[in-house]
């Protein structure tokens, strides 16, 4: 085996797919470095990152004031459990539940842990609030959801690569189409033991789909006429990168702690983040709640060894003091626009482009060409040799979500990266 000094991307590529399980398959790509907007292959290559670790990296890669905030912490304080306090946690959960607006915060690490906390604590009010029978409690979900990869939530997903043969499955949840509120409210007639609704406000994974403008208000107004708990998951939407601290805020211009007052604001009864609440640099995922549902969690009934640990804590409050500082979702509207409306104009004259959708700067282009074909991976290597890392969704499907602290000028150069690389794929 070569010294590791004198190691090549293809040596890693090998490494990884002789000791690593095949769960994953990548671009040929080996990141080394990561700066802002920018990320360095270990041949020295720089690229723009316009996949931001699934939204992960809003705040942009080894933002300084997260990374003080982590080596600060990492030095004095890194784990206690949850068998006694820490100095962090408190201040931590005053700020996110006021930069939020919600009563109280349930802290974890990963997002399908947040998914999945947020499920519990669904059922458990069902049970214990609405008097729901035990067991009985349904929870409602869209087709095409990407909430995580555990057992349970895997039973509701309609990806079969995901599904197929893990099961048993977990029951208690009905599957109904995604922007659809006549059929939501079919079910909440229908059936009696609806706890709650559980939905992405675009969903990512489905191909950055995004609902007509009222959707996610109607769903709130019916989950309170039928006293159902909306429960949104923000995870790869929240935290500025839609343009709006929350996509659940809808087209409010809001930056960070706002009132959140417009018409068009559907609060959550549950709200599940995860990702860029720690800008990427650590696993971090909370999910918000006001007193009436939170409070059915008592001591011993849920938890994790490294949920609301200092380090967390710490880096938490840095990444959204960054956002709200340096005015991210401002930013992100903006620029989206401008990414939008230049894709389209490409578009006008494209045969390999049938069009760009998103909000904010989580955007994706879809190729027309089949689910099947190659043609947009190929495109991503083409991209990368150019100098901008994208990765696939569904075969025709190409996701950009570049990091929120983009200017305009690297923006506009990005696009002509993609137009250039797009150019030589038309027919
Ligand atoms: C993978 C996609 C993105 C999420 C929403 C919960 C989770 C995710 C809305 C779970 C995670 C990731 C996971 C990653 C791929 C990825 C993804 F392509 F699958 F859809 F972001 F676009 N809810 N999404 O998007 O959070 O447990 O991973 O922290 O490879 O599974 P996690």
């Amino acid at each position: 085996m070569p010294t590791l000094e004198k190691i090549n991307s293809n040596d890693f590529i090998n490494l990884e797919d002789q000791f690593g399980a095949h769960n994953y398959h990548p671009l040929p790509v080996v990141l080394s470095k990561g700066d802002g907007v920018y990320v360095w292959d270990v041949e020295g290559k720089k690229y723009f990152d316009f996949l931001s670790a699934y939204s992960a990296v809003n705040q942009g890669h080894c933002h300084p004031k997260i990374i003080n905030a982590l080596v600060n912490q990492a030095q004095k304080l890194t784990l206690t459990s949850r068998a006694f306090y820490n100095d962090q946690l408190g201040p931590y959960e005053k700020y996110i539940t006021s930069y939020f607006g919600f009563d109280k915060v349930l802290p974890m690490n990963t997002g399908a842990e947040a998914v999945e906390t947020a499920i519990k604590i669904c059922r458990k009010w069902a049970y214990e609030k609405k008097g729901i029978p035990e067991h009985q409690a349904q929870i409602v979900v869209c087709e095409n959801n990407f909430h995580g990869r555990t057992t349970t939530i895997i039973s509701f997903s309609n990806d079969e690569n995901a599904r197929k043969n893990f099961g048993p499955y977990t029951e208690g949840f009905i599957k109904i189409p995604y922007d659809n509120v006549a059929l939501f409210k079919e079910v909440l007639e229908a059936h009696k033991n609806i706890a709650g609704i559980l939905v992405e406000p675009i969903q990512g994974e489905a191909g950055v789909y995004t609902p007509s403008e009222t959707y996610l208000k109607e769903i709130k107004e019916l989950c309170t006429d039928y006293n159902v708990l909306f429960i949104a998951d923000e995870i790869q939407t929240g935290i500025a990168r839609t343009g709006s601290l929350l996509a659940v805020c809808g087209q409010c211009n809001c930056d960070a702690t706002c009132e959140r007052s417009e018409s068009t604001y559907a609060k959550p009864d549950i709200l599940i983040l995860g990702k860029a609440i720690s800008g990427g640099v650590y696993p971090v995922s909370a999910v918000l709640a006001d007193n009436a549902i939170m409070n059915v969690i008592k001591p011993g009934q849920h938890g994790s060894t490294f949920g609301g640990n200092p380090l967390a804590a710490a880096v938490a409050t840095a990444a959204l003091q960054v956002v709200e500082e340096e005015k991210l979702a401002q930013n992100a509207r903006k620029l989206g626009k401008l990414f939008r409306d230049k894709m389209n104009e490409y578009i006008q004259n494209s045969t390999i482009v049938q069009l760009v959708r998103g909000r904010g700067l989580l955007n994706a282009i879809v190729i027309n060409d089949t689910e099947e074909s190659s043609t947009a991976w190929d495109i991503c290597m083409k991209l990368a040799q150019n100098g901008l890392l994208a990765k696939p969704t569904h075969g025709n499907i190409i996701r950009f979500a570049p990091p929120l602290v983009m200017t305009e000028d690297e923006l506009l150069e990005c696009v002509s990266i993609i137009c250039k690389t797009l150019a030589e794929f038309e027919r």
